[in-house]
């Protein structure tokens, strides 16, 4: 997988040579590039914002530098195979199905936009040429893409095949098919008393088959306190 970011910030992904995803890119599972879209301009000032059409407050991303950014990072051919992913607090949610879908393609170009935002065209060009993910982290609003393209990164590296270590860790956590879309459950280890708290007898109990029910119904109490949206009303009548 190639991941390219163009950004007026890309020191932001200066973090990828760290942690889980720089041995993933170690290991050429994974290939990070970073670009500064001001690379693309070509005044003195360079220049990548501009007032709005029709008035308001704040700049606009110019679309200039991005199709000429566009054209040399990607290419000027039609290409759906490409994924083009615009972070944008207007964007459709972002879920744990978009970063299993995005963990599969070869090539993700993050184009993080600043200011008010970008001009749309650049969004519509890059619909007219690849895939586009116009993509939403959740209902706040960030600075910029920057941020939320990281969270999108981590999300979608460790679902590529062979990245994680231990792949039923994946099938067991929050959201995941395993989970039958609920929240993950309390985790626990030793020493089984801490400061006057205790691990649930349960757990120490050996008995897989009720560890299994505390588990499922720890997980359905969660889900119905913390995330009523997640419940489908006859989730404990399945299994
Ligand atoms: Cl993806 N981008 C920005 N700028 N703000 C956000 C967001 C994304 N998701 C939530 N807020």
């Amino acid at each position: 997988m190639r991941l390219d970011y163009l950004s007026i910030f890309p020191g932001y992904f200066d973090v990828l040579g760290i942690s889980l995803l720089g041995k993933a890119a170690v290991n050429g599972l994974v290939d990070v590039y970073a670009h500064d879209l001001r690379d693309w301009t070509h005044d003195r000032h360079r220049t990548v914002d501009d007032t709005p059409c029709g008035g308001g407050a704040g700049m606009v991303m110019k679309p200039d530098p991005w199709g000429e950014a566009f054209d040399e990072i990607i290419g000027t051919e039609p290409d759906p195979s490409v994924h083009v992913v615009f972070p944008s607090p207007s964007g459709e949610p972002f879920t744990q199905s978009v970063a299993h879908d995005l963990s599969s393609v070869e090539r993700i170009v993050f184009c993080c936009g600043r200011y008010e935002g970008i001009d749309h065209r650049v969004i519509d060009y890059a619909r007219s040429m690849w895939t586009v993910h116009e993509v939403s982290l959740g209902d706040y609003v960030l600075n910029g893409g920057e941020v939320a393209a990281l969270a999108i990164t981590e999300a979608v590296v460790r679902l590529v095949p062979g990245f994680m270590g231990n792949p039923q860790s994946l099938a067991e956590e929050s959201f995941s098919a395993g989970q039958d879309g609920l929240l993950e459950y309390p985790l626990f280890t030793r020493p089984v008393s801490w400061r006057g708290l205790d691990v649930p007898e349960v757990l120490m109990s050996g008995h897989h088959g009720r560890i299994a029910k505390w588990r499922r119904d720890e997980s359905i109490r969660l889900t119905r306190e913390r995330r009523p949206d997640l419940t489908d009303s006859d989730v404990s009548a399945r299994h």
